[in-house]
């Protein structure tokens, strides 16, 4: 046996070796982006004046931005509704529901490859496919038929022995696990391959929790075999013909290997404000709740809402709870959970029920009240993700929230009585495949007009990056920066994703609120930050907003995947401490001197810097050789001209 996802990566590897660290390129089948990523998207796809998408499977989703308080999320639906058809995609309109879902369901495919503009892309490693989460212009660029390029992942073997404790202990409580094992940095730069005889013991949507999850440890992705779970799941939606075996790979064809007794756990909490921060769930019972959430992003199948409705049938929330609400990840999973009686009985106990959106996810409604917690079985819990600035937001499996919505407060499952679980309904694709809009064929798609709202503004122009940059330290910021204090989660944020020098006014909103008024008062500057830099999603716009600001470069002492490729796609620098010790010598308001900029692309990884007041530091960085010669271009689009100008 071979690891699958070796197999994948070597039969789509269009440059490069595959050895870990190396600058590869490989061909793309299927893109995916939704709407609060895919209007920027577009409009960068649009530039490459491609007349239609160039990989065979392109989808557009309606998922994050769904609220409509005013004209600028449906303004931007309606652009991509038009720019899906014009240009070939499908368009997966608002109320299908979670596009990770909905890809699982409708497009995933084993041994093919799939980028997605959103970080949660991975979800679709659950069918045997390798699948990554990238910026919306490196989804651009592969929609207009380039290849995608990474740094060669390791490829690490997850071997998964024995059987969870069920029903208590939950496909949630493993990827909490390699969590709490190897926290939210443990996973850069690989790729992890779930392997063993635990697997099978796995159901499809489990593997999905895994797969979805495996981006809050910065992994590249998770694949999961294709086997006869795979094939059941393909056949009841209605695409068997889409099946191929392919088994995962054994002892001795990964470069690293761990392996979880799956027996041997237990449920599992974490904690505020991180998706590392992982405690056994007895370290946390009996934290007051004002909130519980379950479905939204991750942990919305049909399992995970059968399971709260059947604990829940017969009683009531605790009364000390504000409001709890469930948010089925699909139209079809809505359909299930209404035809098993799992919808009434969540309706019954006193739950919210919402539509099958990202919602409380991502901020988009149901913020907690102030200073309160909030359990929720999401994905993340970065500070002021919520929508409430002191929020304490806790994550878990569905089977600790059913728990904890009966007392109010958090709660060990295994105390509960085993529920009888309602017959599970077949699946219906056609229930959300016909709100699946078709690719207008290309003579009729000619002639659609695009509709802009005046939110609508094009992609910025980055500037060429010259010798050498004398800027101040706009922020000396900590470790962990996610995406989320760069560029806001939320309905009020979100709403700008369309137009980057309206969302830059919100750069740094939670941590720094007087940042972009700085950042222009002074002419622009450097961000300097700590270890993982940029974790969490894959919003571009945490690049573009700086950008826009005048940020020319970030000096680090580490920086996420995705985040680090959007600044060097955007032209802003991302340049590491020679000695780490040196961060320490930053301080706002300092100006700093980087010198050599440009013979980044000759090859040149010392940069001489002058800090004001202090001294001599060296700058360094870990581009590879494709990626210098972007960043000296001022980023991708005008790397992309100057150098290939056939390819733009
Ligand atoms: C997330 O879960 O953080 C998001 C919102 O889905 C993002 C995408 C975005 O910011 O639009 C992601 O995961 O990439």
């Amino acid at each position: 046996m071979a690891s699958l996802a070796r197999t994948i990566f070597e039969e789509h590897l269009v440059r490069g070796e595959l050895v870990p660290g190396q600058e590869i390129g490989i061909s793309v089948d299927q893109t995916l982006v939704q709407d609060a990523t895919g209007t920027m998207a577009m409009m960068q796809f649009e530039m490459f004046d491609k007349g239609r998408v160039q990989v065979d499977t392109a989808v557009v989703y309606v998922d994050h931005n769904i609220l409509q308080i005013d004209f600028k999320n449906p303004d931007d639906h309606r652009f991509l509704q038009a720019m899906s058809a014009k240009y070939g995609a499908w368009f997966s309109r608002p109320g299908n529901g979670i596009c990770h879902y909905i890809h699982c369901e409708r497009f995933a495919k084993p041994g093919q490859t799939l980028v997605g503009a959103d970080s949660h892309t991975t979800q679709s490693g659950s069918c045997g496919m390798i699948a990554m989460g990238a910026g919306g212009l490196d989804v651009a660029v592969c929609m207009a038929g380039h290849p995608f390029e990474l740094p060669c992942p390791k490829f690490v073997g997850v071997f998964l022995e024995g059987e969870l404790q069920r029903p208590w202990v939950q496909a949630k409580d493993i990827i909490l696990k390699l969590l709490q094992e190897k926290g939210v940095r443990g996973g850069r730069g690989c790729l992890f391959e779930f392997t063993g005889p635990g697997v099978a013991t796995l159901s499809y949507t489990e593997r999905g929790t895994i797969a979805n999850m495996i981006a809050e440890l910065g992994a590249t992705g998770a694949v999961f075999p294709s086997d006869d779970t795979t094939r059941l799941w393909l056949e009841e939606q209605e695409r068997a013909g889409d099946f191929e075996a392919m088994p995962t790979g054994g002892t001795g064809d990964f470069e690293e290997e761990i392996s979880i007794d799956l027996s041997e756990l237990g449920p599992l909490v974490a904690k505020p404000s991180s998706p590392g921060n992982v405690v056994p769930v007895e370290e946390v019972t009996g934290t007051p709740l004002t909130q519980v959430c379950i479905g939204s992003s991750v942990n919305s199948s049909y399992d995970d809402m059968a399971i709260v409705g059947a604990a829940l049938r017969g009683n009531r929330l605790s009364e000390r709870l504000v409001s709890a609400t469930a948010t089925p990840g699909s139209r079809q999973i809505l359909d299930q959970i209404t035809r098993s009686g799992t919808y009434v009985d969540l309706l019954m106990a006193g739950i919210r029920m919402l539509e099958p959106a990202c919602g409380p996810c991502v901020g988009m409604g149901q913020a907690p009240p102030s200073g309160s917690n909030s359990l929720r079985t999401f994905n993340r819990n970065f500070p002021g993700r919520s929508g409430t600035a002191d929020d304490q937001v806790y994550l878990c499996s569905p089977a600790v929230a059913a728990a904890s919505m009966l007392k109010g407060e958090i709660a060990d499952p295994r105390e509960l009585p085993v529920p009888d679980m309602p017959a599970r309904p077949e699946a219906r694709p056609a229930v959300v495949q016909a709100h699946i809009l078709e690719p207008v064929p290309a003579e009729e798609a000619a002639s659609i007009e695009i509709p802009r709202g005046p939110n609508i503004k094009p992609p910025p122009e980055p500037r060429e990056l010259p010798d050498s940059l004398a800027l101040r330290v706009l922020i000396a910021a900590p470790d962990d920066i996610s995406t989320g204090d760069l560029s806001p989660d939320g309905a009020t944020v979100m709403a700008f994703r369309s137009n980057v020098p309206a969302i830059a006014e919100f750069t740094f909103q939670h941590r720094d609120p007087g940042f972009p008024r700085r950042a222009k008062e002074w002419g622009g500057g450097f961000i300097v930050a700590g270890d993982n830099y940029g974790q969490g999603s894959s919003r571009e716009h945490a690049a573009l907003a700086p950008a826009q600001l005048g940020v020319r470069a970030v000096i680090a002492k580490s920086f996420a995947r995705i985040h680090r490729r959007n600044l060097i796609a955007q032209g802003v620098v991302p340049l590491l401490f020679k000695n780490q010790e040196d961060y320490d010598k930053a301080e706002l308001g300092q100006t700093w001197r980087i010198s050599g900029l440009r013979e980044i692309a000759g090859g040149e990884d010392e940069l001489p810097t002058e800090i004001e007041g202090v001294g001599e530091i060296t700058l360094t960085h870990d581009l590879l050789p494709r990626e210098r010669e972007i960043v000296v271009a001022g980023g991708l689009i005008r790397y992309l001209r100057e150098e290939q100008p056939a390819a733009i």
